[in-house]
């Protein structure tokens, strides 16, 4: 491929730009749908999306604001397992994606990235909207790039979907300067092939390990699965089933896990951490084996790690070998992608255990101490609300979430018993992720039913999206769960500040259902069960998109709770 060095003065042998190639590499590589904003360094890229949308040939969604795009390619990506694809400009553009990016960063979601960047020539003189974006995300990213040569970019948009979607999935951010968009190639560049020695994830676990693994389980009295998202990532809930039912094992899955593993399942324990179940948790602190399968041991999951199982031999299975022995001290360490795994397990000869005493004693904690909320006769609980959400979708929707009380709900009382029906920012717990993570999941499961639930406080900090929804037209229902209150900050002043309720209270308020309606989408507020059960249906079916502001209790708390410090079991709040 050769590159014409004066974009201004065009040879008659000029094929395409350099924007016009990277958006024919997109295509090459699937994308269908781009998400993004525009700016002056990404203007070329933007002419090239303009070209190719007239052919019909990809899709670009504009959002209102960075961060709304990111997050929504991060809901894109947890729904499909695909990358999810974000344009932005230097400078500004660049930097309102950070959150998203350390948010897809510590959630394993593949996200590929592309800033715009100010032309070479002027790089590192503060040019207009110049920021080093390269050296900002370097910590936050799987990989980043600078594209120094037009000719490199085939082989470096390959190798970032490669990387971000392979091995453990992450984000990989590509830095476009203006002038490598703009270079006119004048000649058809040739396929770039992949050879990357220093990244080759090991997949396939070590028979040994396998058989070492096989062997405790065979001795083990009080075994335990904890199923993290490794196994969502990939796409092992059938093997995890298999192995689970084959050997009656307890299965506790993460925040992040729900879903891998049927909720309403007998052998399921709930979810187990900071809000998890009682059953989990115990179950956790009491096993004799915990095998964690592509969970990576979160501090809100062990609680204080010093009496974090430790009457267990634990076996770890993660692609990650960095997650390995990171917090927990790992006895079976076995580095590979969770299905791999599930398969080997599968195929050991494990002599059937005898679990009689360690299940009595689970369903025992399951029957005493199940998840529970004081149920008032006409207030409307979000506990309840939550439920009732459940029943009328059958537990079949795709629910997305903001961060705080309402997510801990939605985490316990929408049973997840499918797959790649939940979406929420468990790492990094980013306050206004729920709204926009819906935009993407919805454009990603065109035909499947998207629920945003989300904070007042959350909602608000991502709000602009609405505009996304309506010019899309997209089906999805908001449920926000207003208490008023920046909830969880709220219970955390309560408990453990002498309920000096510093800035977490939300006095004043815009009026959710104008708003909603000021972008032609139908709003509702409730503030009782019978009001909230009557509008449920209707809310639910109708075709657009709709809004429910769901008034709440200020004063509810999320329970049983593993206070900050403590051990798995010492949980305040289970049921009287
Ligand atoms: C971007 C961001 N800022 C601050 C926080 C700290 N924080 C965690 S939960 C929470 C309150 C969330 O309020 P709301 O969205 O109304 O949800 P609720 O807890 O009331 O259900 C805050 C401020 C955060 N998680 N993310
Ligand atoms: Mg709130």
């Amino acid at each position: 491929m050769k590159v014409e060095a004066k974009p201004s003065f065009p040879t008659t042998t000029v094929v395409k730009t350099g924007a016009d190639l990277l958006v024919e590499l997109l295509i090459q590589e699937g994308v269908e749908k781009l998400f993004g904003y525009p700016g002056g360094a990404v203007l070329p890229i933007y002419d090239a999306i303009y070209r190719a949308k007239e052919k019909g040939a990809i899709d670009h969604v504009l959002f209102r604001h960075e961060q709304g795009s990111i997050h929504a390619a991060e809901g894109y990506a947890r729904i499909t397992g695909k990358p999810g694809v974000v344009i932005a400009t230097s400078g500004p553009g660049a930097t309102n994606l950070v959150t998203g990016i350390t948010d897809a960063m510590i959630d394993s979601l593949p996200l590929v990235i592309f800033t715009g960047q100010v032309a070479r020539n002027v790089i590192g003189s503060d040019a207009f909207q110049e920021a080093d974006i390269v050296g900002i995300t370097a910590p936050i990213t799987k990989h980043n790039y600078q594209v120094q040569s037009v000719q490199d970019l085939p082989r470096i948009v390959k190798e970032a979907f490669h990387i971000a979607s392979t091995g453990r999935p992450g984000p990989v951010l590509i830095d476009m300067p203006k002038d490598i968009s703009q270079a006119m190639v004048t000649s058809e560049p040739k396929a770039a092939s992949l050879n990357l020695p220093g990244y080759q994830p090991t997949l396939k676990p070590n028979p040994l390990q396998i058989k070492k693994l096989a062997d405790s389980i065979a001795n083990a009295k009080k075994p335990v699965i904890l199923a993290g998202a490794g196994v969502l990532h990939a796409k092992a809930s059938a093997e995890l089933a298999t192995f689970a039912r084959a050997h009656k094992l307890p299965v506790v899955t993460t925040l992040l896990g729900l879903g891998s593993f049927p909720g309403n399942d007998p052998l399921s324990l709930g979810m187990g951490g900071m809000h998890g179940t009682y059953t989990a948790n115990m179950a956790l602190y009491n096993c004799d084996l915990l095998i964690n399968i592509g969970a990576r041991f979160d501090d809100r999951l062990t609680g204080d790690l010093e009496s974090f199982a430790v009457k267990a031999k634990v076996a770890h299975i993660d692609v990650d070998p960095a997650e390995i022995g990171k917090n927990v001290a790992t006895q079976i360490p076995i580095v590979a992608d969770a299905k791999e795994a599930l398969i080997e397990l599968n195929k050991q000869n494990i002599p059937s255990l005898d679990l009689d005493n360690w299940w009595a004693e689970i369903n025992q904690n399951k029957e005493q101490y199940p998840l529970w909320y004081k149920n008032h006769q006409d207030t409307l609980c979000p506990q309840w609300l939550i439920e009732e959400v459940h029943k009328a979708t059958n537990g079949d929707a795709i629910i997305t979430t903001d961060v705080g009380q309402h997510q801990m709900w939605a985490a316990q009382f929408y049973s997840f018993e499918k797959p790649n029906r939940w979406v929420t920012s468990g790492g990094l717990g980013t306050m206004g992720f729920g709204f926009p993570a819906a935009i993407g999941a919805q454009l990603a499961a065109p035909d499947n039913q998207v629920i945003a639930i989300v904070g007042d406080g959350g909602f608000q900090m991502t709000l602009q999206e609405l505009g996304v929804v309506q010019s899309e037209k997209l089906p999805i229902k908001i449920i926000i769960v207003n208490n008023g209150a920046l909830g969880m900050v709220r219970q955390w002043q309560e408990k453990f500040h002498g309920a000096r309720y510093s800035e977490s209270l939300l006095p004043t308020q815009p009026d959710f259902v104008k708003l909603a309606e000021s972008y032609q989408i139908r709003g509702i507020q409730v503030d009782n069960k019978a009001d909230f059960l009557a509008a449920l249906p209707e809310f639910l079916a109708c075709e657009g998109p709709a809004l429910m502001e769901c008034r709440v209790p200020q004063q509810e708390n999320v329970y049983p709770m593993v206070a900050p410090g403590k051990g798995l079991n010492e949980m305040m709040g289970v049921k009287p």
